[in-house]
């Protein structure tokens, strides 16, 4: 994974020092591509340790259409869990009493996830992200785009238009209110060889928390959607808009660059597994991922 290590040199050396949403500042560049041969093996990263359980259930997650964080909660994921949170603070005039990352804070986090877990009523209320990925994937303005790209690919490969998009703009003021517009906003397959290859537009990236995760995420996808299509995988491109690095995650950064890549891992779906849209967590399994230890970093809400 040395693009990835390139991707962060780049930055390092490149950077506009930049003020965004999260009021954290950010050093960006605009427009960047990286390639993965999924041949090469699985793209996770080896340089630190990728919570691969959480990449596997956020994408099973997405493709099922769901957009509510109860399932991610259930299932022991917590990277959604800041938002609905934050939603729920402000719509209830909280900030006050529970300012951003202090203690109180963190203790009340504890207590709106349990209630998420715990409660379905509460989950219904304050466990939704608004009309996210999984909304627009399955069911863009009634549109299941998964299904039909998926179809596309079947009976016309060599189409160029095999394309499902995330972007909808009547959509983003309710995403905003509990979520975020989406960052993946457009993807694209391509057929040559009997290899399916994806691209993925990424308007807005952060490249020390999210890169890795997304890297994996759609490198999965491309597993499921060539499997479903009866293809062997190919390349998974990806292109970026804003690809930044928080101030906050300088000094992890360059840890992490100091760290020398290993063996990527493989996957394998189990040949009895159902269709995409069925399929289960423990029918993808990741063999031989020996990642170096963690590195911690705050997340930017
Ligand atoms: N917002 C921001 N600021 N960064 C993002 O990467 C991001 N996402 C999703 C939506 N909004 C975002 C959420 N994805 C982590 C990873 C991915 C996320 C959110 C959070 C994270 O904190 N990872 C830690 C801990 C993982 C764990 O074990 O729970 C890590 O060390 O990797 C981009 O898609």
């Amino acid at each position: 994974m040395k693009t990835y290590h390139q991707l962060l040199q780049h930055i390092l050396e490149n950077g506009n020092i930049k003020k965004d949403r999260t009021g954290t500042g950010t050093r960006s560049v605009f427009g960047y591509q990286m390639r993965f041969d999924l041949n090469d093996g699985f793209p996770l990263l080896t340089t630190k340790k990728v919570h691969w359980k959480s990449v596997v259930h956020e994408l099973l997650w997405f493709v099922r259409g769901d957009t509510n964080i109860r399932y991610l909660v259930q299932n022991g994921v917590r990277i959604w869990n800041e938002w609905p949170y934050q939603h729920y603070i402000e719509a209830n005039s909280l900030q006050e009493k529970l300012p951003k990352h202090s203690k109180e804070w963190k203790e009340a986090m504890k207590k709106f996830v349990a209630k998420i877990k715990e409660d379905e009523d509460f989950a219904a209320r304050w466990g939704n992200l608004g009309p996210v990925y999984g909304k627009q994937w399955r069911d863009f303005n009634g549109v299941d785009q998964l299904a039909e790209v998926i179809e596309a690919i079947k009976t016309n490969p060599d189409s160029r238009r095999h394309i499902v998009t995330a972007w909808n703009p009547g959509d983003i003021p309710e995403m905003a209110k509990a979520g975020l517009p989406p960052c993946h906003t457009m993807f694209q397959f391509y057929v040559a060889d009997g290899k399916l290859s994806c691209q993925l537009y990424q308007r807005s990236a952060d490249t020390f928390l999210g890169v890795p995760f997304n890297i994996a995420s759609y490198a999965l996808l491309t597993h499921l959607v060539a499997r479903e299509c009866k293809l062997e995988v190919g390349d998974f491109v990806h292109t970026f808009g804003d690809v930044h690095l928080y101030s906050n995650h300088i000094e992890q950064a360059k840890e992490q660059l100091a760290r020398k890549p290993g063996k990527l891992p493989t996957i394998r779906i189990a040949d009895d597994a159902p269709g995409i849209f069925e399929i289960g967590f423990d029918d993808i399994e990741l063999i031989g991922y020996k990642p170096q230890p963690a590195i911690k970093a705050p997340i930017a809400v």
